[in-house]
Parts: structure tokens; C-alpha cells; sequence
């Protein structure tokens, strides 16, 4: 067990958490690099609400000046979603940021390890990280993959972003012993778009056949990470072959630009938000609001 010194565990969460209630946990890079301010805490008030319209507990994970906070206050998220220059933490640098007291959001990876840490089985995102294009040359490869087959937490998504190679991340996923679960689709979805020309690999049409999986997966003593690939609402899509046209867009300029590393996926987000006319980030905001909900039924259903 961590030790608790580095760790600030929200009195609403600690409750929850002691009381046997179900508590979902939430990323913070997306506050901090993934959407604009004002919109970033916006959305992330209204996800927390709707975890609490389904009865269960919200928990956002972000280190503030060198603490780990499990659930953070509505003014240390607004504070948060105004931060300039807050670091992106994953496994690598999550524990940097805590030494060197510095404030972060934690990606899917960093957000995985301090749900485990608190004991939160449950956690939404949008999208997570992945395989990138090109990534034969470039090597990038999110460590939000490896972090799904070593910790054992339902990350619920809408599947992987269309700005990555969906086709070599569900491979990575596989060989990693991933398991990636369509909910209600035979179909992968792309993030803003509820397919793409891939199968999901399984298929699952309720939260609490969800809840069984994993724990069968328990009691096999099969350990690691779950990926839920729920498709964005019908009303909120965009159709995969309007954003084909911008993810080119934005992946040329990528490269000649010279982006890499940490910087790819913030700077291919903020190039989609702008050449959809801000449609993306509605589209983001929907797919994150419809993930939290059925992380919360996931997370009563255990
Ligand atoms: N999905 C979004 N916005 C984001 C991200 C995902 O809609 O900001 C973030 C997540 O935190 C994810 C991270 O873990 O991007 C992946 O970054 P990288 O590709 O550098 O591993
Ligand atoms: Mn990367």
C-alpha cells in the first residue's frame, strides 16, 4: 500500500469509499490540456453531477502543489481548469510532480494508478490514449495501454480516438490481455463517431454483465484493466468521414511542425476543435457526460 502521506482522499470520497458506496473515478488531463477554459470545468461539473444523479460518487484525480488528490473540491477544479502550465502526469512522472510539488492532470494511465491506490474500481474518460499514426517511425505509444493490462480498473471510454490507428491500438490492447468491451455495439466506435471499420473485439449490453466480467475475471485470478468502448449519442456524432477529412488536416501539420512526445495528442485535440468550429468539443463533451453515466451503473452494479 502507497504510503498516505503524498495522498489527499476528499471527505465525500472517503465516506463513500468506507461506507461500501460506489465511487467512479475521474481523469484530469482533460481539464488541463484536453479542452479550453471556460468549457474544461463546465464539463467536468456537470459529469460529476451526473455520477451523482446515479447514485454513486464522484472522484477527481489531479495533483495540486504536490498532492494527490482523490476528489477535489469544486473550487480546487476550477482553480485547476485555470492553471497555467500544469503538467500532463503519467506512470513515469505522477510521483515527480508529487516531490517536486507541482500540479498536474493525470492522464488515463496516472488517473488508473491513483484509483487503485484509493480503491476505486470504476473510472470515465472520453478517450483514451493509444497507438499513434506512424507510430512504426515515431514510437508513440500511450502508456495508457500498458497501464490497462497491469492495474485492475473498468475504464469506461468511448472508444479510442480517430486521431490515432485504431487498428494497431485494439492489436497492442490484445496482446497486452486487455479485454476491449463494446457496450451495446459489434462495432468499435472512433470517439466522435459511434463506428469505425473495426469489430470490438467483445461485446457486452448491460453494466451489470460489465460488473460480472470483471469480477469473473477476479476470481480466475486474471488481473489487469477492462476498456469499455461506448459509442457517443446518435444526437452528438459526428460522422467519421467529416473528421477523416480534419485528422489528415491536423496529422500533416503535425509532423511538420515537428510535434512530438507528451504534446501530440493536446495538439491534435485543440487543431480538431478549431477546424470543427468548436463541433468537437460539443461532440467530447457528450461522449465524456453518456461515459460517466454508465461508469456509475458499473460502479453500483460491483
Ligand atoms: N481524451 C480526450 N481528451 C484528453 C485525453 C483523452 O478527449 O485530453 C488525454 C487522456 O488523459 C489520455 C491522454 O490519457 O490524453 C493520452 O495522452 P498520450 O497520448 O500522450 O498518452
Ligand atoms: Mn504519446
Amino acid at each position: 500500500m502507497p504510503t498516505p502521506e503524498h495522498i489527499d482522499v476528499a471527505p465525500e470520497v472517503a465516506a463513500a469509499l468506507a461506507g461500501g458506496g460506489a465511487v467512479v473515478a475521474l481523469e484530469s488531463t482533460i481539464i488541463t490540456h484536453g479542452m479550453p477554459w471556460p468549457q474544461n470545468n463546465a464539463m467536468a461539473a456537470r459529469v460529476e453531477e451526473i455520477i451523482r444523479e446515479e447514485g454513486a460518487t464522484p472522484a477527481t484525480i489531479a495533483v495540486v502543489d504536490g498532492r494527490l488528490k482523490i476528489g477535489l473540491s469544486a473550487t480546487e477544479r476550477e482553480a485547476l481548469a485555470q492553471t497555467q502550465g500544469a503538467l500532463k502526469l503519467s506512470r513515469a512522472d505522477l510521483a515527480f510532480a508529487v516531490a517536486e510539488g507541482r500540479t498536474g492532470g493525470t492522464t488515463v494511465a496516472a488517473t488508473m494508478i491513483a484509483a487503485h491506490m484509493a480503491g476505486i474500481s470504476v473510472f470515465a474518460t472520453g478517450g483514451i490514449g493509444g497507438v499513434h499514426k506512424g507510430a512504426e517511425k515515431s514510437f508513440d505509444i500511450s502508456a495508457d495501454l500498458d497501464e490497462l493490462s497491469r492495474t485492475p480498473v473498468i475504464v469506461v471510454s468511448a472508444g479510442a480516438k480517430a486521431i490515432l490507428d485504431i487498428e494497431k491500438t485494439l492489436e497492442v490492447l490484445e496482446t497486452r490481455g486487455v479485454p476491449v468491451v463494446g457496450f451495446g455495439t459489434d462495432v468499435m466506435p472512433a470517439f466522435w463517431s459511434r463506428t469505425s471499420p473495426f469489430p470490438a473485439p467483445l461485446r457486452l449490453d448491460s453494466a451489470e454483465a460489465i460488473a460480472r466480467f470483471q469480477r469473473t475475471r477476479g476470481e480466475l485470478g486474471i488481473s489487469g484493466g477492462m476498456l469499455i468502448a461506448n459509442p457517443v449519442p446518435a444526437d452528438a456524432e459526428i460522422p467519421a468521414e467529416a473528421m477523416a477529412v480534419h485528422i489528415a488536416a491536423a496529422q500533416s501539420e503535425l509532423d511538420k511542425k515537428g510535434v512530438t512526445g507528451k504534446a501530440v495528442t493536446p495538439y491534435l485535440l485543440s487543431r480538431m476543435l478549431d477546424l470543427t468550429d468548436g463541433a468537437s468539443l460539443a461532440t467530447n463533451i457528450a461522449l465524456v457526460e453518456n461515459n460517466a453515466r454508465l461508469a456509475a451503473r458499473i460502479a453500483k452494479a460491483l
